[in-house]
């Protein structure tokens, strides 16, 4: 299986974030993907490549044009007012307030295009955000070229983030990225705009594993048919994101029924994951889909600092090992995990599940 690496990653480096009134050492560091590096080398996974630039344009399908304008150029206004050190909002315009009038003040757009106060925008975070999604479509472009699996290493993560908000250590939604991607080269190749390639993608399903559930994904696709967004994660009554991730969002308009979500108690057994995630794949399976994105955390893992599953190296294995006997085309995107040690090994023991199983 080859490997994208996003080599602009360490462009995003925050220090600090906010926990209980603290600033406290970041989770989401450049040493994450540093880690998966050496361990997918080590482990000899595959070639491992660097992105191709696709631009902005794909971005912009998932993504509200003025609020990726707003994250490419917040460093600079932070840095324009004075800003010392990571920039952080502090304002948000919840019930009741206006988000139809976009402020001039820059204190204000923060909180308008951001759903949290731990997520530090730091000088590089455009820039690692940016080609992360290009890294992503370079690993989608592997599979309309026929293989049957890519992996593509980065971060941040991109879940959290929905078509005009930051959150959740996120800011551009690789895994909505793909799937849009993959929906207009199909309808290219449909329209024969595109040479026939080895996959038409009329159906896109993106299977979410990380412990949070992925509100972005699913907010971006909330209405649609031709995506199918199920997950596997925390209940929100306790973890973050708390304010998505309930059993029953099923989707609305002809978007109902194309979204499942599997929230469970923090401790859960491994037992109850796995069929928590037996559960999702047969409503995935029934979906049909010509391609699966996974967007795979694995802060699922028993000792990661920040979650609350029991994951270890055995059940890594055997959810790779599961997905390769979906048969489908297979892009796997990086999300958490911040175990950050254990990190590498946990990916690995995912992907050579995969492998294992496909060979
Ligand atoms: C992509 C992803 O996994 N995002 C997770 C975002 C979680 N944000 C809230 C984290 C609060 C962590 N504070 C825990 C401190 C424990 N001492
Ligand atoms: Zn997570």
């Amino acid at each position: 299986m080859k490997t994208i690496y996003n080599s602009h990653h360490g462009a995003h480096a925050a220090t600090h974030e906010f926990f209980r009134g603290r600033l406290v050492p970041a989770f989401e560091i450049p040493a994450r993907a540093d880690f998966v590096l050496q361990a997918v080398t080590a482990a000899e996974l595959g070639p491992v490549l660097v992105p191709v630039d696709h631009g902005l344009a794909p971005l912009t399908r998932v993504h509200a044009a003025p609020y990726l304008h707003f994250v490419e150029n917040a460093w600079n206004e932070w840095q324009a007012l004075g800003g010392e050190g990571d920039a952080f909002p502090a304002v948000w315009p919840v019930r009741g307030l206006r988000s139809d009038v976009i402020p001039t003040s820059f204190a204000a757009r923060m909180g308008l295009y951001s759903m949290d106060s731990g997520t530090p925008l730091t000088a590089g975070s455009w820039e690692a955000a940016y080609w992360g999604a290009q890294a992503t479509l370079t690993g989608l472009d592997l599979l309309l070229a026929g293989e049957r699996s890519a992996y593509v290493l980065t971060r941040p993560p991109g879940h959290h983030a929905a078509s005009d908000f930051f959150g959740g250590y996120c800011f551009i939604n690789n895994a909505a990225v793909a799937a849009q991607a993959a929906l207009d080269a199909g309808q290219m190749q449909s329209a024969g705009q595109l040479l026939p390639t080895a996959l038409p993608i009329q159906r896109v399903a993106i299977l979410d594993v990380d412990f949070h559930h992925g509100n972005g994904t699913q907010a971006i696709f909330y209405d649609r048919a031709d995506v199918f967004y199920a997950s596997v994660h925390g209940d929100p009554q306790t973890e973050f994101p708390f304010f998505l991730g309930h059993a029953d969002e099923a989707g609305a308009g002809a978007g109902l029924g194309f979204n499942a979500n599997f929230p469970l108690p923090a401790g859960a057994s491994n037992e109850a994951w796995f069929a928590a995630l037996e559960a999702a794949l047969l409503r995935l399976q029934d979906y049909q889909p010509d391609l699966l994105i996974v967007s795979l955390g694995v802060d699922t893992y028993i000792n990661d600092p920040i979650s609350h599953f029991l994951l270890d190296l055995p059940e890594f294995t055997r959810l790779g090992h599961r997905l390769a006997a979906l048969r489908l085309p297979t892009l796997w995107l990086q999300e958490g995990g911040y175990a950050t040690e254990a990190l590498g090994h946990n990916v690995v023991a995912v992907l050579k599940g995969f492998q294992g199983a496909s060979a």
